[in-house]
């Protein structure tokens, strides 16, 4: 006997005889009593998911580019999830350790389709909690939620009618965790959003990336095979994702092989059509309404575009077993306003357990940095670029082995921006406390610590030309804290 949150009367699979409603509803408490076990074995389902609530209808069409961005330009911190049926394996097939990324195994090791396929019969992460998730988002102050609803190895992990390969029909768990997680954020207000794996789909012979199984990719390409599948699978999927879980803040397509404009555009008319106020990332195949930076690459100076920089929190997307190593929350934070003062957001991804867990340590760090969050957040939330860039630190006179330039960076402070406010945030004071403020003409009129209530006044001189001030070492956060300094007119003046 299974729990089937989503069963309605609507559906005749589940529809029960009325001459068996007595013996069903006894049977049913039963269940009640005894708890709801799955078929695979009476596993507990340690969180039954909450009864299904309405999600709300999705935006509105924009008035201008700006006011689709605006959201996303508050945002400057979202959370990634790769989620899906690698975290089985979590790193290892056949008792051997599979080098790469987690979600890469089934290419890696490599395993062929109809062997990768069975973990499908394995799938019951009985602890996934959704409300859980999106609060864990919500302690580490992030604001949006973006989790992979299909990645290249072809599974969809919500309930899709497109292909029975997804987490509704071909697992024993029998759950729509995207659809728990679409009406989990909408009780926290908090934006959610799809990556979803638009050319490479390893499960189908005319997806990209599966040379194995389905021979070469341009063949793919010429014979048809590559068009019938976007047209048949990833089209269709895009679409119902954008149908049927409420308002989708982004879509986040991924490596884009083969994806010619034209191809491209089919998926941008689609988004369109469903959700005008869906943003698309950088990594369609045509362009979409920001930049995605590589893997892990933040920009050493400003951009002035939108753009995001997509992360990892260890050094895997997909959950690994071996790989616990977290960044600190004091990485985490420095990177954080680094990439906000040079105009950008950081989403940054965790990897779940094949039970549905998000692995303690990285939820720690996070819940670190959300704390530090609620007390210097108004230096990101909203904020913008810094007015300098010689913070950044600069290129060195030498080029590498390789002929390219080097980027000798500096990590003392950053500085990000509100209209008449500058924020620094010092991550490396020296010993006598006098930090050197860049050249500007503005007045400073107030000095204080964010977060101090009383906004005691920040001692600002001036030595040679220079302002400096006046801080000190052991100041109110370990990691970081930030000052703030108001200043006469809105815009710095250099
Ligand atoms: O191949 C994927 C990878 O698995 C992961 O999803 C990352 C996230 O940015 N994107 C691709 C590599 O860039």
């Amino acid at each position: 006997m299974k729990c089937h949150p989503y069963d309605n009367s609507t559906s005749i699979k589940y529809k029960i005889p009325h001459v068996l409603a007595f013996a069903g509803a006894l049977l049913f408490l039963a269940v009640l009593t005894h708890g709801c076990s799955t078929s695979e074995g009476n596993t507990e389902h340690a969180s039954p998911p909450p009864p299904m609530t309405k999600l709300p209808p999705p935006l509105p069409a924009p008035a201008s580019q700006d006011e689709k961005m605006a959201w996303f330009r508050d945002a400057k911190f979202g959370l990634f999830i790769h989620w899906g049926l690698y975290c089985i394996p979590a790193g290892e097939w056949q008792g051997k350790r599979v080098p790469g990324i987690g979600e890469w195994i089934m290419h890696n090791a490599p395993i062929p389709v109809t062997d990768y396929e069975q973990l499908a019969k394995q799938f019951d992460p009985v602890k996934f909690n959704a409300e859980e998730w999106v609060q864990m988002a919500q302690d580490a102050g992030m604001k949006y939620i973006v989790i992979t609803s299909k990645h290249h190895d072809g599974f969809a992990m919500y309930h899709s009618q497109v292909s029975p390969y997804n987490i509704y029909d071909a697992t024993p768990f029998h759950r729509d965790p995207i659809r728990e997680l679409a009406e989990a954020c909408a009780r926290h207000n908090m934006k959610f959003g799809f990556y979803y794996s638009q050319a490479q789909d390893w499960h189908e012979p005319g997806g990209a990336g599966n040379t194995n199984d389905f021979g070469a990719d341009e063949l793919k390409d010429t014979s048809g095979a590559y068009d019938k599948y976007l047209q048949s699978k990833a089209e269709p999927q895009v679409a119902e994702l954008l149908q049927n879980y409420g308002p989708v803040c982004l879509i986040w397509f991924d490596t884009p092989r083969m994806m010619t404009k034209e191809r491209g555009q089919h998926f941008v008319d689609i988004v369109h059509k469903y959700q005008p106020a869906t943003l698309i990332d950088g990594r369609l195949g045509t362009a979409g309404d920001y930049t995605s930076t590589g893997d892990n690459a933040i920009p050493s100076q400003s951009l002035t575009n939108d753009w995001e920089v997509p992360a990892t929190i260890n050094h895997t997307w997909g959950f690994r077993k071996d790989d616990q190593d977290w960044k600190s929350p004091g990485e985490i934070i420095f990177k954080l306003v680094d990439i906000t003062s040079k105009g950008g957001n950081y989403l940054l991804n965790v990897g779940p357990t094949s039970e549905g867990v998000i692995p303690q340590g990285s939820q720690d760090n996070l819940r670190a940095v959300g704390k530090w969050l609620k007390v210097y957040g108004e230096a990101v939330y909203g904020a913008g670029r810094s007015p300098f860039g010689e913070e950044f630190g600069e290129f060195a006179k030498t080029k590498d082995h390789t002929g390219k330039e080097v980027f000798l960076a500096r990590n003392d402070w950053r500085c990000t921006t509100k209209p008449g406010k500058l924020y620094f945030t010092l991550f490396n004071i020296p010993r006598d406390g006098m930090i050197d403020l860049p050249n500007f003409k503005n007045q400073i009129t107030k000095a204080y610590i964010v977060g101090d209530s009383t906004q005691t006044p920040i001692t600002i001189d001036e030595t040679n030309g220079v302002r400096v001030a006046h801080v000190t070492r052991n100041g109110p956060n370990a990691i970081a804290y930030t000052i703030c300094l108001e200043i006469s007119g809105d815009k710095v003046e250099r």
